[in-house]
């Protein structure tokens, strides 16, 4: 992609109303706009990191085996009515009525709708376990909607559900649920950390979130500092592995401030090993066993004949918080630097030219035609402005890796340079080679 031709409307000036810097930033570099309050639009820049997040996230809920649907924003009253949520879910949902004034509501989450679907099509325990997923817009009538894309009221969220038969097939469901986040935010280039939690209006009595560390994070936190080390390496997916992960990552202690122990905190944790700060919550998973399945009847028959209610559990990432949480985590002193797997390009070409010397662009050009052969997704800055408002436009932009086709070019040799390190002069093999890796 060429910038000139990138719909990227980059505006200089701090916008007012952001307070914490991922806000700044995306309207800065015009990834997002709002277009009222807590709703936003996501333009190109934007809306190319949340893919590339999206198709991560993809992955890893395929690959254990859980299976991609996709239910409608918009839901029918009834079957909240049914479960007991339509009264309690307050004014944070958004409540229409259809032209036969019939209720309607835009989906804040989907575990009646996806029992609704799973009552009507599964009676035996033969079709036991089952994972379903979607990736889909969710709205909350947030009461206040602030820091971008952080707390909105439209979000786009990846919502799975979990049905097996017994309580002790449904923890196993769980775990590898939570093993699977943490290969998740790994994948995404972020550490995120899983705390006991409360479960507020989605119920049942156990729950994770997922917390990156942030000063600008909304989560008060109480951690031991090893909880940061553990290896993940170590594990798998086996069921023993699976219990020993759980175990080694509940023994170490982390909360949120809902179920923070003072007293637990200062007898458990070595005070040089305390950390009290601040966290996003980009993922949140619950079980609630029949919480849903009992009121809606969605029944199993068990091996013996018996009708059972089926055992359930939902898990939550923020795909459209992500975005904002991975810069709060990589933007630092007016440089920002995307995680590699879910950077807007793989690599910015940078040439110094102007209009009557167009040497550098020329061969900027030649560059960029080889990368594309490679597949390598390369931004080609063909805009005609000074070097140092190019440098840093691109500080704010992130994209990791620049070629810098300045002074320093040789005739096979081109300048490399990694955002936060000293530049290196390589010819274009050894930049692909890198580029690649
Ligand atoms: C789990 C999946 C649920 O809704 N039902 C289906 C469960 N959990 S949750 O914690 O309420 O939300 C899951 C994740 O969605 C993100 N999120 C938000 N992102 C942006 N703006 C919001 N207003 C917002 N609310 C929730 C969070 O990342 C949360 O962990």
């Amino acid at each position: 992609m060429y910038l000139s031709q990138l719909f990227i409307p980059i505006t200089k000036d701090l916008p007012a109303e952001a307070k914490i810097k991922s806000h700044q930033l995306m309207l800065q570099t015009g990834m997002i706009r709002q277009s009222s309050a807590g709703i936003y639009s996501w333009l190109p820049l934007g809306f190319k990191v949340m893919k590339k997040i999206e198709q991560i996230v993809r992955e890893e809920q395929n690959s254990i085996g859980a299976q991609e649907m996709l239910m409608p924003t918009i839901q029918s009253a009834e079957i909240w009515k049914e479960s007991g949520r339509y009264d309690d879910y307050g004014e944070e949902m958004l409540r229409i009525k259809d032209r036969q004034g019939r209720d309607m509501l835009y989906g804040p989450t989907n575990e009646e709708l996806i029992t609704d679907i799973f009552r009507s099509s599964v009676k035996s325990y033969k079709s036991l376990p089952q994972i379903l997923y979607h990736i889909q817009w969710k709205f909350r009538d947030e009461i206040r909607p602030r820091f971008g894309v952080m707390r909105c009221k439209e979000f786009f969220m990846k919502d799975a559900y979990s049905f097996d038969l017994t309580d002790d097939e449904a923890k196993k469901s769980y775990n590898k649920m939570f093993f699977s986040y943490l290969k998740t935010f790994n994948r995404l280039g972020l550490k995120a950390i899983p705390m006991a939690a409360d479960t507020g209006p989605i119920g049942g009595d156990l729950s994770h979130e997922f917390i990156i560390l942030a000063e600008t994070g909304e989560s008060q936190i109480f951690a031991d500092k090893r909880i940061f080390e553990i290896n993940l390496d170590k594990y798998d997916f086996s069921d023993a592995s699976l219990s020993k992960m759980r175990k080694d990552f509940t023994e170490i202690y982390a909360a949120t401030d809902e179920k923070f122990d003072e007293k637990k905190f200062n007898s458990e944790v070595d005070k040089k090993n305390q950390i009290k700060t601040k966290g996003i919550e980009v993922g949140h998973i619950f079980y609630f066993g029949d919480k849903y399945s009992k009121p809606m009847n969605c029944l199993i028959d068990d091996k013996s004949g018996k009708k059972i209610s089926v055992k359930m559990g939902s898990y939550g990432i923020g795909v459209s918080r992500l975005v904002g949480a991975a810069i709060e985590a990589n933007y630092n002193n007016g440089i920002m630097k995307w995680p590699r797997p879910i950077s807007p390009f793989d690599t910015v070409i940078i040439p110094s030219f102007n209009k009557n010397n167009q040497e550098n662009l020329q061969k900027a050009e030649k560059i960029y035609q080889e990368l594309k052969k490679q597949n390598i997704d390369v931004l080609l800055d063909d805009v005609d402005e000074n070097m140092s408002n190019k440098f840093k436009k691109h500080d704010l932009i992130g994209i990791p890796f620049q070629i810098i086709i300045g002074s320093k070019s040789e005739e096979n040799k081109f300048e490399f340079k990694e955002l936060n390190s000293e530049s290196e002069m390589l010819s274009l093999e050894e930049i692909k080679s890198k580029l690649k890796r």
